[in-house]
């Protein structure tokens, strides 16, 4: 967005499109007051934070009856003048509202416009801007606390007292730069060394936070493997309890991909039927089969599944299940006998197990509260700083390598200006984090992600 933009006056509408009992639209800019008063001629006084009921006019036709709030900048979500009009929710009635007002000189907002205008004013700070569409979009009860975390800043403290400790660390090598001539004692490099260290450790343990992050943001990717018929589809199906796989008795039925998803405890698993792995000369089946193990390889805990009426025999738990967090899953137990769970449990050796029986709705709870417990096991001690966004993790890599190259830089005895433009480059990365230096493509890859309205 241009700057010039800044100035425009703009409009949209705020709740989903289509019928609904009320529609809001909002309204912000220089003229947001003034338009309004085209279309609401009975306004009298702009009482802000107020809702007030107006006729709305097409001309000199009633259109609606509204309930209209006016803010007025700065105190407003913007930080301009604003104003937020809760109509019927008729399409016809939003649409002819909108185009009113953009026949008296507003123009359609881009999509997250309003609340970037909020951040450039200063109303909140990058993060906090991302943390109103994750909240948004947060579909389970982790997603949404972390988003609450962010939005009320407790994530973004993280960053900011590392950017203190930076500074801080960049004003006493400039200060001894400037004083250089003087007869004051330096500080050792040793001293600055550890203070390097120390910023990437702390950015270190924010970083190994995001593999738990991305799980509470975007669930956890859990492909269910094993060999054809061990009742990998029937698995899905009794997780999510809705028939979403096709179950057979003939093996190689999944081909495809197959997701559903299902919450547990707060956290979401997002589930993904796989073809049965064996050797197979159907093309169709093994491009099936090379799907199921890329899907191994983002896994972030699989569930390999044995049918415990069958036989063991050599390789039946492929080598990846040691490689990858794997749980292992011994179905058919309603029709297995208790020798062969016997010689299964100790085959699974230890590998973590559960005993089930997809069919009969057996086990499901305790491997259900198993993958969570495998969940938690990966949760930081500080639940507050997690980091769930790439972008935020993406900056602290950057930053990370610009103080690893400074500690280097620092065995090597270079001089304090090579130290501080490194420290220079890592400071620069954590600001872009909190938006205290940014630059068009930032902000667009932020605000391109939310809804018209937001
Ligand atoms: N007795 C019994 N049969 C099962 C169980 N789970 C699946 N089956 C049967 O095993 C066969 C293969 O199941 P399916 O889910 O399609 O296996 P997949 O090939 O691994 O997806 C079907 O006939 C299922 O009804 C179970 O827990 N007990
Ligand atoms: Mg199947």
């Amino acid at each position: 967005m241009e700057n010039s933009e800044l100035d425009d006056t703009i409009v949209a509408i705020a709740t989903p499109p289509g019928y609904g009992a009320i529609a809001v639209i909002r309204l912000d800019g220089k003229c947001a007051f003034n338009t309004l008063r085209k279309i609401a001629p009975d306004l009298k006084d702009i009482v802000p934070r107020q809702a007030q009921l107006l006729s709305l006019v097409d001309r000199e036709t009633l259109l609606d009856q509204a309930l209209v709030t006016c803010f007025k900048g700065p105190q407003s979500y913007t930080g301009n003048d604003l104003v937020e009009i809760g109509c019927h929710g008729s399409p016809y009635v939003v649409d002819r509202l909108i185009d009113l007002c953009l026949t008296f000189g507003a123009r359609l907002a881009h999509p997250g416009e309003f609340t970037k205008r909020a951040f450039l004013n200063g109303k909140m700070n990058l993060t906090q801007a991302e943390a109103v569409a994750e909240i948004v979009f947060a579909n389970h009860q982790a997603a949404h606390q972390s988003s609450i975390n962010l939005l009320k800043g407790v994530t973004g403290q993280a960053f900011q007292q590392i950017r203190e400790q930076l500074i801080n660390l960049i004003s006493i090598l400039e200060l001894e730069l400037d004083f250089s001539d003087q007869e004051n004692e330096p500080q050792k490099p040793q001293k600055t060394k550890q203070s390097v260290k120390s910023i990437l450790n702390e950015i270190n343990t924010l970083i190994s936070t995001y593999s738990y992050g991305k799980i509470v943001r975007e669930g956890a990717h859990v492909p269910i493997v094993g060999p054809p018929n061990s009742g990998k589809s029937s698995l899905l199906n009794a997780l999510i309890m809705e028939d979403r796989a096709i179950v057979t008795p003939f093996p190689g039925t999944t081909r495809d991909l197959i997701e559903g998803s299902y919450h547990k405890e707060g956290y979401l698993f997002r589930l993904f039927d796989t073809a049965g792995l064996r050797t197979t000369s159907n093309p169709v089946e093994k491009i099936g089969i090379e799907r199921a193990y890329q899907m191994v390889q983002k896994a972030d805990m699989v569930l390999y599944v044995l049918d415990l009426s069958e036989p063991i025999r050599d390789g039946i738990i492929e080598s990846f299940a040691y490689k990858h967090p794997t749980l292992i899953v011994l179905n058919k137990a309603d029709i297995a006998k208790s020798k062969n769970i016997e010689a299964y449990l100790q085959l699974a050796g230890n590998l973590p197990k559960v005993v089930i029986s997809a069919k009969r709705n057996q086990g499901l709870d305790e491997l259900s509260k198993f993958m969570v417990q495998q969940i938690k096991l990966r949760a930081p001690a500080s639940q507050h700083q997690v980091l769930t966004l790439k972008r935020h993790c993406d900056a602290l890599r950057r930053a990370a390598k610009h103080l690893r190259a400074a500690n280097r830089q620092l065995t090597l005895n270079q001089p304090a200006e090579i130290i501080i433009t490194e420290l220079r480059w890592a400071l620069e990365h954590i600001d872009q984090i909190l938006g205290k230096t940014y630059n068009e493509e930032i902000l667009h890859n932020i605000f391109d992600h939310f809804c018209i309205g937001k």
